[in-house]
C-alpha cells in the first residue's frame, strides 16, 4: 500500500514526520541535514512482514506551491523553473499522473501535465532573472 511520506525541518533543532499527513513523529534531529550521508530510519511495529521502501520524490528545501510553476519557491517563473518543467512534461501528459514532485507544474490542477499546462506556464514566464 503507497504511503505519503513528509519531513518537514524548521532551523536544525526541529523536526516533524508525517504519514499520509497524519504527524507520527517530531523532535530534534540527531544530526545536521543535508549533510553529505543523510540518514532516516524507520522502525515498524511488526518486524516478520517483508517490506519495500520506494522514494518517487525527495526534495530538500520548500516545497512549491500547487499550480504555480515556480519550481524553486523563488517567487518568479523563469529559466531554472523551465529546466524542472520540461522534465514534467516530458514524464506527463494528458491524463497522466504528474506525481507529487510535479503538482507546481501543473498549471491547471487537473493532476498531469500536458501542453494545456505548457501554454499556462508560458503566459507567466519571465526571461529576466
Ligand atoms: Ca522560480
Ligand atoms: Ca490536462
Ligand atoms: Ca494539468
Amino acid at each position: 500500500m503507497p504511503h505519503t511520506y513528509r519531513l518537514e525541518q524548521y532551523a536544525v533543532n526541529e523536526y516533524f514526520l508525517f504519514i499520509d499527513d497524519v504527524l507520527v513523529d517530531e523532535g530534534t534531529p540527531e544530526g545536521p541535514y543535508p549533510s553529505s550521508s543523510p540518514e532516516l530510519a524507520f522502525r515498524a511495529r511488526s518486524v516478520f512482514v517483508d517490506s519495500v521502501t520506494e522514494w518517487d520524490y525527495i526534495r530538500w528545501g520548500e516545497i512549491p506551491t500547487p499550480g504555480s510553476g515556480d519550481f524553486d519557491s523563488e517567487g518568479d517563473v523563469d529559466t531554472r523553473d523551465f529546466f524542472y518543467f520540461d522534465e514534467c512534461l516530458k514524464n506527463g501528459g494528458p491524463e497522466a499522473d504528474a506525481g507529487p514532485g510535479c503538482t507546481w507544474a501543473d498549471m491547471d490542477q487537473d493532476g498531469d501535465v500536458d501542453f494545456r499546462d505548457f501554454a499556462e506556464f508560458q503566459l507567466i514566464f519571465n526571461t529576466t532573472e
